[in-house]
């Protein structure tokens, strides 16, 4: 089957959901492919902190009724090392900045809600997905839909959105794209448990056996994640196991951790990554397809909806007007966000793990850097203003 369209995108995550909704307020056309099931895209645990900007832009493009309802403002988090807990204050330290919790599969959710409702063309578990005619005027979108057919479709540009083991990234001429990238020695384990959270605000604990990180979900729903060996394996943490660790790294005088029953458990590895440029010809890749950050600086979705803002401008200035500019900057723009994410990620990775290999000055490094952020406004204020969003979103 052959057919054409404006804009083929490759994976139905937030990136390319997003961008086919922004893109329909544009008035372009699009056809979203997904090698999961819808099923499995809404249910997948992944990020739950937004920046105010990525907040604010879903509330202007019409998503943020459920956000606005349910979602959990917070004004600023917990830092805790050497057996004490501080609280920095990201309103009075940015003027007014906050970060919302508002987890991933509920924007997923909304996003194939919307385009389903305007009539989008969405296609779930696709197969043998290609992207080819790169050096032509209008590429070509392979794929097998789940009936079996295969189809071709005829696009002005393609999207590839399809994270960090998609196929787009990898469809580029050979030699193209750079590599930077960084592997951590260690993982996170990670939990959702049906427990209200023991903390109003985030708890990022530096412990000298181990990072651990104190979330939520909802009022009643706790998300908890501790840092565990590179190559551990999931089998070696029971339940128990995890409450203990958890409960030994977060604990303070005064201060208890409740528990409850974990309704899910995964351990992921931690890496940066970052792969430029974002485009070739008419192939744009945006989110993780890439770049990957690790989850301590609660940057990768927050990447992922901005590079596609960005995106559905240049491809808007490219379909609509025949003006390539905006479509020329987008790869440095955005890789000028990507790496003052990477910074801020490895930044506060480096600070709050503990090294596998003993290291006591790199543990004193830590901890003068610690007592550095909670001591000087300056310093804290460094940390509030990257974790609340450096670079404002334009979206009009
Ligand atoms: P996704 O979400 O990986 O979506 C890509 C989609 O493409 C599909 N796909 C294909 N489809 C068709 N054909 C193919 N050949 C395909 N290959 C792949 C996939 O099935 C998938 O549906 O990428 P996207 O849209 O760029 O979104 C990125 C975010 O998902 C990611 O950056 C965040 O989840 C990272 N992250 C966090 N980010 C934050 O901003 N704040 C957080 O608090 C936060 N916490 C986290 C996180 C990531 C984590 N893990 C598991 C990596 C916490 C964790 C534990
Ligand atoms: C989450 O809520 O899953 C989360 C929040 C902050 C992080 C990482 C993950 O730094």
């Amino acid at each position: 089957m052959t057919a054409s369209t404006q804009v083929g995108i490759v994976g139905a995550g937030p990136a390319g959901l997003l961008l086919s909704h922004l893109l329909a307020l544009r008035g372009i056309d699009s056809i979203v492919v997904e090698n999961r099931s819808r099923a499995y895209c809404e249910a997948r645990q992944r990020a739950g902190l937004l920046e105010a900007g990525t907040v604010e832009l879903l509330r202007t493009v019409g998503l943020g009724k459920r956000m606005d309802a349910e979602g959990l403002e917070h004004g600023g988090i917990y830092l805790q090392f050497a057996g004490e807990r501080h609280h920095l204050d990201f309103r009075d330290l940015t003027g007014g900045r906050w970060v919302t919790i508002w987890a991933q599969t509920e924007i997923v959710k909304d996003l194939i809600q919307a385009r389903l409702a305007a009539g989008a063309q969405v296609e779930f578990e696709v197969s043998d997905t290609e992207v080819a005619g790169l050096d032509e005027d209008r590429p070509v979108l392979c794929y097998t839909d789940a009936a079996g057919t295969r189809h071709e479709v005829r696009c002005d540009a393609i999207a590839g959105c399809d994270g960090f083991h998609g196929i787009c990234r990898d469809s580029m001429p050979p030699g193209l794209i750079r590599v930077a990238d960084r592997d951590y020695p260690y993982s996170w384990l990670g939990i959702l448990a049906t427990v209200p959270p023991s903390t109003d605000e985030l708890i990022y604990s530096r412990h000298e056996d181990g990072f651990a990180l104190h979330t939520m979900r909802t009022p009643q729903v706790s998300r908890l994640y501790l840092q565990v060996s590179a190559d551990e394996e999931i089998e070696n943490w029971p339940d128990d196991r995890i409450w203990a660790e958890l409960r030994h790294r977060l604990v303070i005088p005064g201060w208890e951790l409740q528990d409850g029953p974990i309704t899910e458990k995964a351990i992921s590895p931690m890496r940066s990554f970052v792969a430029s440029p974002m485009r070739y010809r008419r192939l744009f890749l945006a989110g993780d397809a890439a770049h990957i950050v690790p989850p301590t600086g609660a940057k990768g979705l927050n990447l992922a909806m901005a590079d596609v803002t960005v995106l559905a401008e240049a491809l808007t200035s490219l379909l609509r007007d025949g003006d390539s500019g905006p479509a020329d900057a987008y790869s440095d723009s955005s890789l000028r966000r990507v790496w003052r994410a990477t910074h801020f990620s490895w930044w506060m990775t480096s600070m709050l793990h503990v090294d596998p290999d003993p290291d006591p000055f790199a543990a004193e490094l830590q901890l003068s850097q610690l007592r550095y952020v909670i001591s000087s406004r300056a310093a804290a204020t460094t940390l509030a203003e990257n974790y609340t969003g450096y670079f404002p979103l334009h979206w009009s």
